[in-house]
């Protein structure tokens, strides 16, 4: 860990995700404390066997209050220095303040989720599976779309084949936008049915073993008008640039470009409203986040998404979304279902 860098004596992990990063302990309580000597679990009585089983490397701790059992341990070591998440609760800040009163407290940004930007064979196998459901269950949407299908059933559909096919549930409610509503970027599912001629917009994605997969297909029912049909094969060519081009080193803002040119060049610029994408691992949405300006770079195995769109209001839009997973020679797509222009 980075607590030596940045003069830590020890770091109070509460966000549950990191906590399972760390110890492969899941559970909606608990809290880790490292120290320069030592690492504990700290959880209450319903999860202190759990807790025992998966985190061999941690010492546990039960107790329903975490902080007042931290103030004890880290009374023992010559603690002062201690960080803790920002994300915490103004009110889990506040206990924190009133437990460890006397040490200093240092709030922290992405100190775990820094390292989790970097996954791991198992974490990509894991995100691999994940995303092989989402496959699957779009491959199987396209035989279940018709028109007089709602958005809402459509939706079901998904979230429902994704669980059928191993998922422990879905990563984000939902979305499908149909019509002119596939103009909305994030359009929740609607009573709306699907008509013939439509633009169908599908953005979804399944946890498998508590990792994310994030997708996102737009097709055609019936019929697609020549406008659909041009704004589709330029985000086709726009979302594949930025696939060609995805390798360590690559800044963040070449990797939003590598799109967003060729969309301005087609004159949808203003049509394409938000970024290219974000890191997905235990989170559907963590860091990396891509701006248009950053210098950061790619780095080998990340694992991020690709999604750019053109959005005319009153007309539709289409977002074509692939998870890459970034390798030491370029790019492995992890979302494999079809991208061609589908007209049902
Ligand atoms: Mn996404």
């Amino acid at each position: 860990m980075r607590m030596q860098s940045e003069n830590l004596d020890a770091i109070i992990i509460t966000n549950l995700k990191n906590i399972y990063y760390l110890s492969a302990f899941w559970g909606t309580a608990g809290t880790i404390l490292v120290t320069q000597k030592a690492q504990y679990l700290l959880t209450d009585s319903r999860y202190s066997i759990a807790a025992r089983e998966a985190a061999v490397d941690f010492e546990i701790v039960e107790t329903r209050e975490a902080f007042v059992e931290i103030a004890k341990l880290l009374k023992k070591e010559d603690v002062s220095q201690v960080g803790f998440e920002d994300g915490v609760t103004y009110a889990e800040f506040q206990t924190m303040q009133h437990q460890l009163a006397g040490l200093t407290l240092h709030a922290t940004t992405s100190f775990i989720e820094t390292q989790r930007q970097i996954k791991s064979p198992s974490e990509i196998a894991t995100i691999k599976k994940a995303c092989a459901i989402s496959d699957q269950a779009f491959n199987d949407l396209l035989k279940f779309v018709e028109p007089g299908k709602t958005e809402i059933e459509i939706a079901n559909f998904l979230d429902f084949k994704m669980r059928d096919l191993g998922a422990s549930g879905i990563s984000f409610d939902t979305i499908v936008a149909s019509g002119k509503r596939s103009a909305l970027p994030h359009g929740r599912a609607t009573h709306k049915p699907i008509e013939f001629g439509d633009t169908v917009t599908v953005d979804f994605g399944c946890y498998y073993d508590h990792y994310a997969s994030d997708m996102t297909r737009t097709f055609f029912v019936g019929e697609v008008s020549p406008k659909m049909q041009e704004i589709y094969h330029v985000v086709q060519q726009a979302q594949q640039a930025v696939t060609n081009i995805s390798a360590p080193g690559l800044t963040y803002a070449d990797y939003d470009r590598a799109a967003r040119d060729m969309i301005e060049t087609a004159g949808y610029g203003e049509a394409f409203s938000h970024g290219i994408g974000h890191g997905l691992g235990l989170d559907v949405h963590e860091i990396p986040y891509f701006s248009k300006t950053s210098q950061e770079c790619l780095a080998e195995h990340m694992v991020i998404t690709n999604e750019p769109g053109i959005y005319l209001e009153n007309i539709g839009g289409v977002r074509i979304e692939d998870d890459l997973h970034i390798t030491s020679q370029g790019v492995e797509v992890l979302t494999l279902a079809p991208k061609e222009l589908i007209v049902l």
